[in-house]
């Protein structure tokens, strides 16, 4: 029985250490050709290795991001569990970027600092933190830990899920008929859904004439979700004040992407959150260890959802 890390070295070292130390008897592979794959029980990849199905013993593949969506179907076996990474590193670094951007676009910093360019000393409106609604796409553990965050600030948090859950302190909306009254109501919205084929393209025209005037986007979903055209036509009309993306489709963009200049635009190449090895190895070490209780790790992706 073997685990095989098939991820950067630099990473991988920091694992083999929490390996060796937290679970001896388990085998850690970095150099998969050492083994016979009968042994290899557990993957931690980011996306499906080509000969994946040649380890007819593999009982979970651990995705090494947040998201499973670069899982294809049909490129698991069948008979593996595939789980998510859910750890600390992650919801602190999302945590962090998400508070980043809505107090950027809430303080209007993008005009700020095009105005500093242009030797402009000009103090614009400011709205207080109770009249600027937050709305996030999503209700997963990232967005409510994001939502956590955002909470003492004062601004009014609403959240839309598919099916329908409860937060304390935040006014919920769920499926199709609630998408609608919830992006009516939100300023600042916040794009933290998984990418399925219900949200492919999600953010398209008719979703942003749905927010009112003025309102500003946080994009942390996928790249697949956002129609760039209809991002900035609505920007362009003035309809939408700002956007903050950090994913997008491709990545990384071409130079002559329209995103790069625009003056309402703040763009990051997707750094909002990443995987940080030391939580990470002892989330995948707890996770095996529940595994081998019997239990479901944390972050368990149901193959059909997508998420
Ligand atoms: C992830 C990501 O899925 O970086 O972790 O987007």
């Amino acid at each position: 029985m073997a685990f095989w890390f098939n991820s950067d070295r630099e990473r991988g070292l920091v694992f083999a250490e929490a390996f060796a130390r937290d679970l001896p008897d388990l085998p850690f592979a970095m150099d998969i050709s050492e083994y016979d794959p009968d042994e290899i029980r557990y993957i931690l990849t980011w996306t499906a290795p080509p000969d994946l199905y040649r380890f007819r013993n593999l009982e979970v593949v651990f995705s090494i991001g947040a998201g499973v969506d670069q899982f294809k179907p049909g490129t698991l076996p069948p008979g593996a569990i595939l789980v998510r990474m859910v750890e600390d590193g992650i919801v602190r670094m999302m945590q962090e970027y998400v508070t980043l951007a809505v107090l950027a676009l809430h303080r209007k910093l993008k005009a700020y600092i095009g105005q500093q360019a242009d030797a402009a000393w000009l103090p614009l409106p400011v709205r207080q933190a109770a009249q600027q609604r937050i709305g996030i796409l999503g209700l997963g553990m990232l967005a409510q830990a994001v939502m956590e965050r955002l909470k003492p600030f004062g601004f009014p948090l609403a959240a839309w899920s598919r099916s329908e859950r409860q937060v304390d302190g935040v006014d919920c909306y769920h499926g199709s008929d609630g998408l609608t009254p919830f992006l009516a109501r939100t300023d600042i919205l916040i794009c933290l859904l998984p990418l399925t084929q219900g949200t492919h393209g999600l953010l398209d025209a008719r979703l942003f004439a749905t927010l009112p005037a003025g309102a500003a986007l946080v994009h942390v979903g996928r790249g697949a979700q956002l129609d760039h055209d209809a991002l900035i036509a609505a920007l362009d009309e003035g309809h939408l004040s700002g956007a903050f993306i950090d994913v997008t489709e491709p990545e990384p963009l071409p130079p002559e992407h329209g995103f790069w200049r625009h003056p309402k635009i703040i763009l990051t190449p997707h750094v909002a959150s990443v995987t940080q090895p030391e939580t990470a190895a002892r989330a995948v070490i707890d996770n095996i260890k529940r595994h081998r209780d019997g239990l479901d790790p944390i972050g368990l992706v149901d193959r059909d959802r997508g998420y």
